[in-house]
């Protein structure tokens, strides 16, 4: 029997960064208000849920990665009240609202850390990760991801705190069980709400050796080592376990998991954090493919051994861009080429089995910009410049018009709008029926009318030799094969399959609508997908962005 449409599972997720979506009041930083604004804009585009990126109260030292309170919400973004109208307009529209939670740290304002470090006597004493070092050094070589020791020297109370972040994000200490029992309170607070799921920052990290060994450092590779003991520790699936169960008295919720390794990608350990399929989380990310050349062999690689990873009775997710690393379109080497691989893209995402994380700004082809120094706000960007632009690039504002801003803010914009604007904007794509925004919207209608394509087996056909990958989905009766040219020359595809093809979507025209057989030429960089049908039925001229199923106007 078919299983129900589950939302997090057969639906899409598309990534908002709050501060960058849509400013409502003019201060120059987006806010929940203009997330509802812009509601109708999410829901014309196809997505079923949107994830926010944390909106709780903060004082922003990594752009609210840095909790101060669980139960409220940042000024900046708004009100609990606008909150809670997110929620209620986005569920009247059928959408489903995930939350950022950072549970590995807090901000060093907030209150249980305050408390902790009072006295080493306080009740929130062991909520955080304290320890005396060693004849006035560190506890151990553990390195925060952001440089240095992960160790801070507190003078009032002398002792260590673990950091594995910024010095302002202090690691909480999962092994207290008061600690666990108020986060899966706070989860069921806006679980209460209506929340519909998390996405888990760094859920791979909440606990930590417990006799602190030192990690072994990589031969041959000075300054860095393995994270063996202050990350990705057996333990953590405990508290996977048991935020499923949270999660689980009530209907539809989900959590995915950002699994962050070094170096990145490790389908195996994220497909960990499934569990058996059914007992731990959802859904993990695998940021594999956001670390690949652009070369069909090399994706198809890490497809596949993400595919074989996930446990049987688990779901794979799919993502390309978000708000840690560059943009898709950067990476794909932006120009006309750039915008021929970022619909390849967009066709492989949107027709994989799995559920696909879309990015802000990711449906028209958004690129990172140069944020020179002076209006820098990530920490990370400060730090390392020269060396390393940090995370601002691909933070910067929405580009909804060609006016003034980005049609993104009244005011001065909290980063400085991609230099591109002009051309590169929702408003000219929405009229462009060749635009990156029409193909994507095509995309998720057919994702969301053909079973093969949100419910289907994968089936790899062509693995990227030459530059192409092809494949089938395959659900019942329904059957759908991908074909997708990573490369600028033509390339053939030849697949002796007897039966009828039609055309679906092709981001080229086609001669022919319909195929006796999987024998077809590639243009460069084309992106088709096909569907198996009955008889030949009267042949249509497909154009880009278009098919007969799911017509873009
Ligand atoms: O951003 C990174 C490097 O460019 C990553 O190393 C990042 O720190 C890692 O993916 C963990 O990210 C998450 O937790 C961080 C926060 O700064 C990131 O924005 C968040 O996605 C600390 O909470």
């Amino acid at each position: 029997m078919t299983e129900p449409w589950l939302w997090w599972k057969h639906g899409v997720i598309y990534q908002i960064y709050p501060r960058s979506f849509y400013d409502s009041n003019g201060d120059g930083v987006g806010d929940i208000p203009g997330i509802i604004e812009k509601l109708d804009y999410i829901t014309a585009l196809g997505v079923d849920a949107i994830w926010l990126s944390p909106v709780n109260a903060s004082p922003m030292r990594d752009c609210g990665y840095d909790i101060s309170d669980y139960y409220r919400i940042d000024p900046v973004f708004g009100t609990e009240a606008d909150f809670r109208r997110l929620i209620n307009k986005a569920h009247a529209r059928g959408l489903r609202i995930v939350m950022d939670m950072v549970m590995n740290h807090t901000s060093h304002l907030h209150p249980w850390f305050l408390s902790s470090r009072t006295t080493r006597k306080s009740p929130k004493r062991d909520w955080y990760i304290w320890h005396d070092g060693h004849r006035n050094r560190p506890p151990n070589n553990w390195q925060s991801i952001f440089g240095g020791s992960a160790w801070m020297w507190d003078e009032h109370t002398l002792q260590y705190f673990l950091h594995s972040f910024l010095e302002e994000q202090p690691d909480l200490n999962w092994r207290n069980k008061e600690l666990r029992a108020a986060m899966y309170g706070m989860l069921r607070y806006w679980l209460d709400l209506g929340v519909d799921g998390f996405r888990l920052d760094v859920v791979n990290w909440f606990i930590k050796d417990g006799r602190f060994r030192n990690n072994p450092a990589i031969p041959g590779v000075p300054m860095l080592q393995k994270h063996i003991h202050d990350r990705n520790r057996p333990e953590m699936h405990d508290i996977m376990k048991e935020i499923r169960q949270v999660l689980d008295q009530y209907d539809e919720r989900m959590a995915v998991g950002e699994v962050f390794t070094m170096p990145p990608g490790n389908p195996s350990l994220s497909a960990s954090c499934l569990g058996d399929g059914a007992d731990e989380l959802h859904m993990a990310f695998d940021f594999s493919l956001m670390y690949r050349p652009w070369n069909a062999r090399s994706y198809y690689r890490c497809l596949r051994r993400w595919d074989r990873s996930i446990p049987k009775e688990g779901w794979p997710c799919h993502v390309l861009s978000n708000h840690d690393q560059p943009r898709g379109m950067s990476r794909y080497g932006g120009g006309r080429d750039g915008v021929k691989r970022a619909k390849v893209a967009a066709a492989l995402l949107l027709t994989l089995k799995g559920t696909p994380f879309l990015y802000y700004g990711e449906e028209i082809g958004m690129k990172n910009r140069h944020v020179p120094r002076g209006d820098m706000r990530d920490p990370l960007g400060k730090r390392y410049w020269p060396f390393f632009p940090g995370r601002d690039p691909s933070r910067t504002p929405m580009q909804w018009t060609g006016g003034e801003n980005a049609g993104f803010t009244s005011g001065r914009s909290w980063l400085p709008v991609g230099v591109d604007y002009r051309d590169i904007n929702v408003q000219s794509q929405e009229n462009d029926r060749y635009s990156v925004y029409r193909f994507y919207k095509s995309l998720l209608a057919l994702r969301r009318e053909k079973t093969a394509l949100h419910r289907g087996k994968w089936k790899p056909a062509l693995k990227g030799r030459r530059g192409v990958l092809g494949y089938y989905r395959e659900h019942e009766k329904n059957v759908i094969f991908i074909a997708l040219n990573f490369i600028g020359k033509n390339r053939k595809v030849h697949i002796r399959d007897r039966g009828q093809w039609k055309v679906l979507l092709s981001t080229h025209k086609f001669r022919n609508t319909y195929f006796n057989s999987l024998e077809f030429n590639l243009s460069p960089y084309e992106a088709t997908v096909l569907e198996k049908t009955g008889p030949l039925e009267s042949a249509a001229s497909p154009f880009p962005g278009t098919s007969a199923s799911c017509p873009t106007r």
